[in-house]
This record gives structure tokens, C-alpha cells and sequence, in this order.
């Protein structure tokens, strides 16, 4: 079953269409048919001559109601557009295909209705031009008669080739149904309607309420007015639910399953045509079937923060429309960039925000994710829509990579530098650990934990270190204290000699990584080369031996070997000129 979308003009024959189509009475209300006139969704459907069924959401053309026209139209993804013949483009035909522009719909089909009453071509003309320069570009277009029936074979074969032309629905992924309508049958208790995009529904199914979190279960399900056990994307259907009264139901509410969400009510949109500049302050957000009032602050030229009336079960990439309900017309589009913004608060911090969100295009991207996040829970990622494909580091949590590994380094000087304070102890506690790394979970910290480093009895221990023959871990002990505050001043010959540590005793100690060798009786404690990174990455660079020699507050004896070994490492790099410079990024 396909979903297809009316759009146009009050009185251009949309409703005569999908009568003339169905055989059903799309306007549903007494008033609607005593005025002659859509005021709400209308629903009906019919079989294509391939044999596939078409469902239309027909829906109002008059200016008042474009609200309930965005709703019709927000969760799905083809339109057909009708112009009649005799009055030609009119502003809701802007107005609604600057809709179907905003919400990004691809897919679309013209039909210029009215053709008994005048020459077809000079409208058709005209829209296919309008429509041209939107997301529905180059559209088939049919004139039809609602009245005579003229052109409705046509009409019925272009819809077969478009809904052909449709992307398959992603029916193993969640639910997000948008209740179009709520309300009670005698006997069974509340009913909701949607167009079900993608995933699939069952009978017995839990879901939860966007609005809420609270469950419900589905307690009957019909799709084209026939009962079912279960129905996949794509869809019309009504829900039937048991655990919730219908006043607690309302357009605009969704439907999820459980856990796969993420209900938001600050998000970071990019606008589309028109800059931020003059945005009111207030506007109305138009997704999904919702409709809420949101609080527009203004952060790049095209990008702003809304902080919603109402949390919304949104994803990053989702598309909808900001109007303003005051002056009657659509303002523009927008994509969801992110949906768990971090907060403003820092002086500097809206222009680095505005900054980063000039970089997004709402297409989910778990590198850059992790990039921004630096630690993220995998399940918040996918509650936000990005798919998730690289393994935790711990747990759940996924770790940027540049991040992970200058974590690892800074656990390894954390391990030394509290082994230094506290020389008595046998390890550092894993809580002191996680609290110096501003770690979310001590988890993080085991999986931080390289050779020699491991957990005992909730230590962090260097564990060959303690397998040292016990003069030379005492001699390592000794060198670790006094190296003190001054990390890369290297004790002389004289002095190691002086506790014992002669080659083979320096040997054992650095294959147990409790020293690092530079060179013949230059030594230096483990965590050294990731503290000399540090220093000199605050050197303006590049930076010459001297430079880096003062800066470390050491000797060229220490200097020259140690700068060696940061170029092989590819933390440093030389330059022609034998000036270095830090290597920022990921091989740093
Ligand atoms: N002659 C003629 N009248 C039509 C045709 N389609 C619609 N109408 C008339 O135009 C008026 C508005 O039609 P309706 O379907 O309600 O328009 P909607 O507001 O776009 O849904 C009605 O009086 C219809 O009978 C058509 O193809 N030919
Ligand atoms: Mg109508």
C-alpha cells in the first residue's frame, strides 16, 4: 500500500478527485458537505491497475487550515498536486507546494483539474514551472475532468508509475506513528489513525506515548477498514488501544516503540532559502502531524536553537515546517541538526555553537557524533537516529578515537603522578582514577587499562612494576620521587649507579614500563612523553631545540633524544629547517 498526499487550492477539485478516484466520500463531516468545503483530513483509497493500493490523505485547501493540511501531509512522502484549469495558480497552491518544498517531498504527480471548463495548458504550464524549482522538481502532469471523468485512466496509470517510483519503507525499524485523529467507538474504546511510515505494528503490541512515556497496548489494529493482526509500512491505519482514555489523545501525539526514541524540546534546526536574521520570536513548529509553539534563538545565518511548548520524539535529519500562525503563511523549512544540544551557558558559547552546526547537515554522521560527544552511550545515539556500526570501548559507551587515546595517556601520567604523592599506597583507587578523568563510569577507566596498568581489588597498579626484584622497584621508587615536579630533568650516571640501576636493572624496569629509556643512562618515568606533547603544544610553533629544551625546563642530554622519539612516535614532526612542531589531529 502506498500513501499519497492531496495538496492545492481551496475549490480546485481535490475532494471531486479522490471521490471520482475512490468511489469514497473523502469529506467526513456533515459541515464539510454542507459547505462544500475540506476542513479537516480526509481519508480514502482505491486499487491501481497494477494492483497495488493507493491511499489518499485529502486535505483543505482554504488558508485557515493550512495547520490541519501540514498535519495531513508531514508523514508522507508523495503529493499530489491539483490546479484547476480555470482559475490557475493561486496562493495556497504556492503556499502548499512551499509546504511540500520545506518538508523535502520528492515525489509528486500534477493534475490540472477543471478541464471541461477551460484550455488545461496555460495552468498546467505555470505549475509545472513553480513546481519545478522545488524538492518535487520535473512532475508528471495529467488533465482530468473530476465531472466528466475525462483523463482519469491517465490519471490512474501516472499513479501507478509514481508510487512504483517510491522508496521502499524501512520496515524493520521502529515505530513512529503520528496520530492524525483520536477518537472513541462505542464497544471498543479509543481509536487512533496515522499514516505509518515505516516499521511495523502488531496486535498486543506495547507502545509508548510521546507525549508522556506511558504505555499503552494495541488492542486492535485496521488498515483500508479490514481488521488485521499486524500491518507493515507502509500504511493507513487505526489503532485501536487499551490503557488510555481519549481525552488523553490528541493530533499531534505519536506513537513509539518502546526505549527507541528520544523526546526532545530543545533542538538546533538548519532553515532553508530565507537567513535567520528576521525571524520572529515565536513560531509555530510543524512536524510529523505536531504542531508546536517554539522560542527562536537566532545562532549562525542559517541555523537556530528552538526550545519546543512541548517535548517531541524527534530525530536528526527530520523535516518540518516553521510558520507563523499570525501572518498566514509557511516561513520556511527546516532540518533537525541536533536533538540533544549542549547547553549555552558559557560566555562564546552560542558562537562555537553556530560554528559547529555550520558543519552539520542533518545527516546522521556517528564520527563527527562521537567527535562532538567524545563519550556517548550507543542507545542515546540511535534514540537520535544515527545508526550505530562501531563497537563500545566499554559497556555501551562509544568513545571518539582521538579522545579515547588521549584518555589512555592521561590515565597512564594520572597512575604515575598519583604513585608519586602517594608512595605507600599500591595503586590508585578506580574512583580517584574515573574522578580525575571526569569519566562518566568507572568502567571506562578498566577499559582504559593497557599492559603494564591492570585493576586489582579496585587499584590501578603498574603489576609488572610489583615483579620487579624488590632493590630495583625500591631504586624506581626512589628515581620516581625524585624527579619531583621537574618530570624531564633525568637523573645523572653517577646517581644511578649510585641505587643500583645498571643496564640490565634499567632493562627490567623498562620492559616492566615503570622507566622510559631515551638513550645510554637517560631515563625518565613512563608518563613523560605524553606531558612533553602537553608543554610543547603550548610553544608557538613551530619551535626550535632550544625552545623546546627551556620549555621543559631539561638539557639537550634529555632534550635531543626525547624530541627524536616524539618525531617517531609522529607526535612531533622536523622541518626542514630542524624547527619542529606538534602534530595535532589524530596521529598525534
Ligand atoms: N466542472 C467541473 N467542476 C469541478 C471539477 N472538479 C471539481 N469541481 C467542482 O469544484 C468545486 C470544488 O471542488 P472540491 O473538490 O470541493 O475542491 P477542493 O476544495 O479542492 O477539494 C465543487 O463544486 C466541484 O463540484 C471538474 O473537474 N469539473
Ligand atoms: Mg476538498
Amino acid at each position: 500500500m502506498w500513501v499519497v498526499a492531496t495538496a492545492g487550492h481551496v475549490d480546485h477539485g481535490k475532494s471531486t478527485l479522490v471521490r471520482a478516484l475512490t468511489g469514497m466520500e473523502p469529506d467526513r463531516w456533515a459541515e464539510e458537505r454542507r459547505r462544500g468545503m475540506t476542513i479537516d483530513l480526509g481519508f480514502a483509497w482505491t486499487a491501481l491497475p497494477s494492483g497495488g493500493t493507493v491511499a489518499f490523505v485529502d486535505v483543505p485547501g482554504h488558508e485557515r487550515f493550512v495547520p490541519n493540511m501540514l498535519a495531513g501531509v508531514g508523514p508522507v512522502p508523495a503529493a499530489m498536486l491539483v490546479v484547476a484549469a480555470d482559475e490557475g495558480w493561486m496562493p495556497q497552491s504556492a503556499e502548499h507546494l512551499a509546504a511540500l518544498h520545506a518538508l523535502g517531498v520528492a515525489h509528486g504527480l500534477l493534475v490540472v483539474t477543471r478541464a471541461d471548463l477551460a484550455d488545461p495548458a496555460p495552468a498546467l504550464a505555470q505549475a509545472r514551472a513553480e513546481i519545478a524549482a522545488t524538492s518535487l522538481g520535473e512532475v508528471p502532469a495529467v488533465a482530468v475532468s473530476g465531472v466528466t471523468g475525462a483523463g482519469l485512466p491517465e490519471l490512474r496509470a501516472a499513479l501507478d508509475r509514481l508510487v512504483a517510483g517510491l522508496p521502499d519503507p524501512a520496515r524493520d525499524a521502529p515505530v513512529r506513528l503520528w496520530v492524525d485523529r483520536a477518537f472513541t467507538i462505542r464497544g471498543s474504546g479509543t481509536v487512533v489513525t496515522g499514516t505509518l511510515g515505516g516499521g511495523r505494528l502488531r496486535v498486543g503490541d506495547q507502545l509508548d506515548l510521546a507525549g508522556t512515556g506511558e504505555p499503552v497496548r494495541v488492542r486492535g489494529l485496521h488498515c483500508l477498514g479490514t481488521a488485521r493482526d499486524e500491518v507493515a509500512a507502509v500504511a493507513r491505519v487505526a489503532v485501536n488501544l487499551r490503557g488510555v482514555s481519549r481525552d488523553r489523545l490528541a493530533r499531534g501525539e505519536a506513537l513509539l516503540t518502546p526505549g527507541r526514541f528520544h523526546r526532545t524540546d530543545l533542538l538546533d534546526v538548519r532553515l532553508a532559502g530565507d537567513p535567520a536574521a528576521d525571524l520572529p520570536a515565536t513560531l509555530t513548529l510543524h512536524v510529523g502531524a505536531a504542531a508546536v509553539a517554539a522560542r527562536v534563538r537566532p545562532l549562525g545565518p542559517d541555523t537556530v536553537r528552538l526550545r519546543l511548548a512541548r517535548p517531541l520524539p524527534l530525530l536528526i535529519g527530520d523535516r518540518a515546517v516553521l510558520r507563523d500562525p499570525g501572518r498566514h503563511h509557511v516561513a520556511g523549512g527546516v532540518t533537525v541538526l541536533d536533538v540533544a544540544p549542549p547547553p549555552l551557558a558559557r560566555r562564546g558559547a552560542a558562537v562555537a555553537r553556530a560554528k559547529a552546526l555550520a558543519e552539520l547537515d542533518g545527516r546522521p554522521d556517528l564520527a563527527g557524533e562521537l567527535r562532538r560527544r567524545l563519550l556517548v552511550r550507543a542507545g542515546d545515539l540511535t534514540r537520535m537516529g544515527v545508526p550505530v556500526s562501531t563497537p563500545p570501548v566499554a559497556g555501551d559507551w562509544l568513545a571518539d578515537p582521538t579522545h579515547w587515546r588521549r584518555l589512555a595517556g592521561r590515565l597512564t601520567a594520572e597512575v604515575s603522578r598519583y604513585a608519586r604523592e602517594h608512595p605507600l599506597e599500591p595503586g590508585v583507587p578506580v574512583e580517584a582514577l574515573r574522578h580525575r578523568l571526569d569519566l562518566p563510569d568507572r568502567a571506562l577507566v578498566a577499559a582504559l587499562l593497557t599492559p603494564p596498568l591492570r585493576l586489582r581489588a579496585g587499584r590501578v597498579t603498574a603489576a609488572a612494576v610489583d615483579a620487579l626484584p624488590e632493590p630495583v622497584s625500591r631504586a624506581v621508587a626512589r628515581l620516581r620521587a625524585e624527579f619531583g615536579d621537574r618530570p624531564f630533568r633525568a637523573p645523572e650516571a653517577e646517581r644511578l649507579a649510585d641505587l643500583g640501576l645498571g643496564p640490565r636493572e634499567i632493562g627490567a624496569a623498562v620492559r616492566a614500563g615503570a622507566l622510559l629509556r631515551l638513550a645510554e643512562n637517560v631515563v625518565l618515568l613512563p608518563g613523560a612523553v605524553d606531558d612533553a606533547v602537553r608543554v610543547l603544544a603550548r610553544l608557538p610553533q613551530p619551535f626550535t631545540l632550544s625552545a623546546a629544551r627551556q620549555a621543559l625546563d631539561t638539557t639537550r642530554r634529555v632534550a635531543v633524544p626525547l624530541l627524536e622519539l616524539l618525531d617517531r612516535r609522529g607526535a612531533t614532526r622536523r622541518l626542514p629547517d630542524d624547527a619542529r612542531e606538534v602534530v595535532t589531529g589524530p596521529s598525534a
